[in-house]
């Protein structure tokens, strides 16, 4: 392996002359650029325990009405970023969200995809292209670039849920912006994909003929994502991960362009080791108690707690119960990595 010249070892004055015409030397960087086997990370195996960053997001809501902050919403900034960057991933930004019973958050579109992962409260909804999309716990609702959409909240306790986006990717992109509307009655189109594409293997006859709407889908009920993972529970092999992932039912593919949502479940006492990969993924507790070992460092987590996995890391997962499952919810960044050509999964060492 070749032992690349430093920056140090390169005249002054040269240095100073490329500057002038706005050049670059690449040998002294290159190998941060394309390091051996691995890539250089900046965002760090982290976790937020929910006991902890609720009551400031309750106090959120206590210092600043919904007007002054149009969504309000405390970020989860990994601190391999230096915490103060609005990225749990190198893609994946992630928001608390807390809407208080008879607030609305207005209307807009934005380039950004978003989707909205329900953690507590009854009653608090999302209205996506016109579609009024009730939330409940462990609710999913995609929110695809470009669709107009607003919240509301006809319960009577708060309503919080996560807020993950591709923002760090669109910003990155320096193509992130967002267009203000005017608020939009739903109408009769209350949870109308959920009622069109109710389960899977059936879909709206006319959709064979229409011109495909790239997001049919907009709400996953968590009530039938849990029925699902229990029954293939019953059927998987001992070692196989319980782990299904979310998609758009008419093409089978991924929901969202950028982004992947998948959710796992452990049986009580269960330890799986799922391969190393190259997505970075966050994970979030919807039930259950347990520990992750990420990179070799231990973080222990119970329900609504979420933790980062950057990418390439070795992650192994214990469901730490006898008795109960845990139930988590993931999002990867793998939709993106797939089409640029690169995602990879590499299997345990042997011996491992
Ligand atoms: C956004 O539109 C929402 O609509 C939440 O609830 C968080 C963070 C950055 C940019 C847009 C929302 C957001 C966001």
């Amino acid at each position: 392996m070749t032992q690349l010249g430093t920056i140090d070892e390169i005249p002054r004055e040269y240095l100073d002359d490329l500057a002038a015409h706005n050049l670059l030397p690449l040998w002294p960087s290159l190998r941060n650029l394309l390091p051996f086997e691995k890539p250089t990370r900046n965002a760090l195996p982290a976790i937020w325990h929910y006991d902890d960053v609720r009551p400031l997001v309750i106090r959120a809501g206590e210092i600043t009405p919904i007007e002054k902050a149009e969504r309000r919403v405390l970020i989860l900034a990994n601190p391999g970023y230096g915490s103060d960057q609005p990225m749990a991933t190198p893609t994946i930004y992630l928001g608390l969200q807390l809407i208080m019973p008879g607030e609305t958050a207005p209307c807009h579109k934005h380039t950004p995809c978003a989707v909205r992962f329900v953690i507590e409260g009854s009653g608090g909804y999302t209205l996506v292209g016109g579609e009024k999309c009730p939330m409940e716990k462990g609710d999913l609702i995609l929110t695809p670039t470009g669709m107009w959409h607003e919240h509301g909240h006809e319960g009577d306790t708060p309503v919080i849920w996560l807020d993950a986006l591709d923002l760090p990717l669109v910003h990155y992109l320096e193509a992130s912006y967002c267009t203000e509307g005017a608020h939009r009655e739903p109408g009769n189109k209350a949870d109308s994909s959920q009622n069109r594409y109710r389960r899977a293997g059936l879909v709206p006859y006319q959709s064979l003929n229409d011109v495909r709407n790239p997001y049919p889908l907009l709400r996953y009920p968590w009530a039938e994502v849990r029925e699902a993972l229990q029954k293939l529970s019953h059927d998987a092999a001992d070692g196989e991960m319980i782990w299904l992932a979310y998609v758009n039912p008419e093409t089978g593919g991924e929901c969202l362009p950028s982004l992947g949502f998948s959710a796992v479940m452990l049986r009580p006492g269960e330890r799986a080791s799922p391969p190393r990969r190259s997505a970075s993924a966050v994970m979030h507790v919807i039930e259950g108690k347990g520990e992750s070992v990420i990179d070799g460092e231990t973080f222990t987590w119970t329900e609504s707690d979420t933790y980062v996995i950057p990418t390439h890391a070795t992650v192994e997962i214990t469901n730490t119960s006898d008795l109960e499952p845990a139930f988590l919810f993931m999002v990867d960044d793998a939709p993106l990595q797939r089409k640029l050509g690169f995602y990879e999964e590499f299997p345990p060492a042997p011996g491992a």
